[in-house]
């Protein structure tokens, strides 16, 4: 196997890069990228399609056009994507298009990539934008990976990388237990400056992989795994720049000289910070965070479930546990073939052939793991000192332990590296990059998450993965189901991995997607977050009442962005220029992103 130079050069740490990883992950970080390497034939990348110019903007405009804005951000801070696409990996994550691209790779690319150093030189590259009429779409970081990475909905766009200057921790108050972020704070950059100020009081909350924007996964809304989970809801005061380029500080922001901007999510009046997540309508600056009190003490558990009509069972008794908050995390449910996925095996050391991986061979492997073989493994989280614990911990062995078969696994005999120690980290908030193992499931590994909202019952579970499960057989791409449970419903996240340079494989997924989405709207179940490329489908089948919530959003998106500038087709809302000109992508786009060109606005 001979190494690329990407492949040779080191992993870079947080104290060179915004977006690197922390010394205590570095050895990590090497193992993952060899494992990454090793199973990578995809060739070094070529441009084909140059050069990638915006819709509706003459090509000699629109290098003016960048000329002139390189005199405001200075030239250095102005980049055409004119280079050869490099995947790098999740540590050296491309700007110029989805790492994990499930269309051809040169569809989702922008023409240039731009990076402001501040709200206002945000609020010029709006100016400039609406000038020439070009289309921009934000990035924090850029690692919204399996929902379509740094790249932009309409190819062309100008991306925004806000990250790569703005990453400034502007406040952690240990006080209140809250900060103050930029968009290019990681979850690795909040947890390691916590630690560095000493405050073992405060928390964070961290996703299954750490190197992510916390204002970019936070306006996605992103999940993790403590009790303050839902990120969205734990988020107090945005600043915003609008289409049109003028800024905004939502809730107690509003009012000069508060105190409250961190503590007071609401302020007074219209609560309007939720048009600015997963939406087209603004750039967020700034954002504030609320940070958990270091409980004083946790414990992880793992109880493992032997067949698969268990599932029922066990959501009927997760539920009232974790409405009532004995069951106190967003804690997973996952399927066995992840237990082997994840420990970072290619697939076909197990198993040579097409379709999915026979089941017979799923447990036999199984059996060979340190928790055994299992057919569900649910790992949660109690907190508290001892005596509190306890008290959790025994009403959730009595319940889980009526389910037939369940097996509580002793962490003690677990071994140090296994992926329970991993869960056991996030659901402290401590950050990890353990999950990254399973994309090397496949050849050139990418992902792409089917992932459908539910309530915590055991019928609809059951429903949804079946639903899943046939579909998954049709298309002969491998089952990974994790339930992931919130306080009164489930997001079940189903990622579909796949080889990104084999174009039939790609095929299988999308269409795979595509009828997941369709079969799950059926059932009256939608997504909570998707890819780029599905975005259309997804915000269509919240049709209700003749599709009057996406015409509110189109009402919306005209008044706010009256050009038509900003990320054009995020989630399905298209600016009027855009509209009925065949932007919008359905089971029969295939591998093209684009319309039929843009109107002018009048
Ligand atoms: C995961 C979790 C998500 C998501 C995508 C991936 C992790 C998979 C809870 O949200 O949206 C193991």
């Amino acid at each position: 196997m001979s190494f690329s130079d990407e492949a040779q050069s080191d992993v870079p740490l947080l104290s060179e890069k915004h977006s690197g990883i922390p010394d205590f992950l570095l050895e990590k970080a090497r193992k993952a990228k060899i494992g990454v390497f090793e199973t990578r034939t995809k060739p070094k990348a070529s441009r084909n399609r140059l050069p990638v110019i915006p819709h509706g903007v003459e090509e000699h405009v629109f290098f003016d056009a960048l000329g002139e804005l390189g005199t405001q951000l200075g030239a250095e801070n102005v980049e055409r994507n004119d280079k050869p696409l490099k995947d790098g990996w999740y540590e050296v994550d491309p700007n110029t298009h989805d790492l994990m691209a499930v269309v051809d790779e040169e569809e989702l690319v922008p023409s240039a990539m731009v990076y402001p150093g501040s709200t206002e030189e945000v609020q010029q590259v709006v100016l400039w934008a609406n000038k020439y009429h070009i289309p921009i779409f934000p990035i924090s970081m850029g690692r919204n990976l399996g929902y379509g990475g740094a790249a932009p909905r309409v190819r062309g766009s100008v991306l925004v990388d806000l990250g790569r200057r703005m990453n400034k921790i502007l406040d952690i108050n240990s006080q209140d237990y809250t900060c103050l972020l930029e968009p290019g704070v990681s979850f690795f950059a909040l947890h390691e400056a916590v630690k560095a100020k000493g405050y073992d009081h405060l928390w964070i909350d961290v996703p299954d992989v750490g190197g992510g924007s916390v204002i970019g996964n936070t306006v996605d809304r992103g999940v993790g795994y403590t009790p303050y989970g839902d990120h969205w809801a734990c988020h107090s005061g945005l600043e915003v720049v609008l289409p049109t380029g003028e800024v905004i500080r939502t809730g107690m922001g509003a009012l000069p000289g508060n105190n409250t901007w961190q503590t007071f999510p609401y302020g007074f009046g219209p609560y309007s910070d939720g048009i600015f997540s997963q939406s087209n309508f603004g750039i967020v600056t700034k954002m504030g965070m609320t940070l958990m009190p270091n409980p004083g003490g946790y414990e992880s558990f793992m109880y493992t479930f032997q067949k698969e009509d268990d599932l029922d069972q066990m959501i009927e008794i997760i539920r009232p546990l974790r409405i009532g908050n004995i069951l106190e995390n967003v804690a997973q449910l996952r399927h066995v073939t992840q237990s082997l996925a994840v420990s970072g095996q290619p697939r076909t050391k197990f198993y040579e052939g097409d379709g999915t991986i026979p089941e017979d061979i799923v447990h036999k492997v199984a059996a060979t793991l340190p928790a055994g073989d299992h057919c569900w493994a649910y790992y949660g989280m109690s907190y508290g000192p001892p005596h509190i614990r306890r008290y959790k911990l025994d009403i959730i062995d009595a319940e889980f332990k009526k389910v037939p078969g369940a097996r509580r696994i002793d962490p003690a005999t677990l071994p140090e590296g296994d992926y329970f120690w991993a869960r056991d980290r996030i659901a402290a908030g401590i950050p990890d990059i353990h999950e990254l193992r399973w994309v090397n499931w496949m050849p050139n590994g990418a992902h792409i998450a089917f992932s459908p909202v539910s309530p915590i019952r055991g019928a609809d579970a059951k429903k949804l993965y079946e639903l899943a499960k046939r579909r998954h057989n049709e298309f002969g791409i491998d089952l990974f189901p994790a339930f992931c449970v919130g306080l009164r419903e489930m997001h079940l996240i189903v990622e579909l991995v796949y080889d990104r340079d084999d174009p039939k494989r790609r095929k299988a997924v999308l269409d795979c997607l595509r009828n997941l989405i369709e079969d799950a709207a059926a059932c009256g179940y939608g997504e909570y977050r998707t890819h780029l490329v599905l975005m259309d489908q997804v915000a269509g089948t919240y049709n209700w009442n003749d599709g009057a919530l996406l015409k509110f959003h189109e009402k919306l998106k005209d008044a706010l962005d009256p050009n038509g500038i900003m990320a054009p087709g995020r989630c399905g809302i298209w600016p009027k220029q855009y509209r009925n000109r065949g932007w919008e992508m359905t089971k029969t786009s295939g591998e093209n992103t684009q319309g039929d060109g843009v109107a002018p606005t009048p």
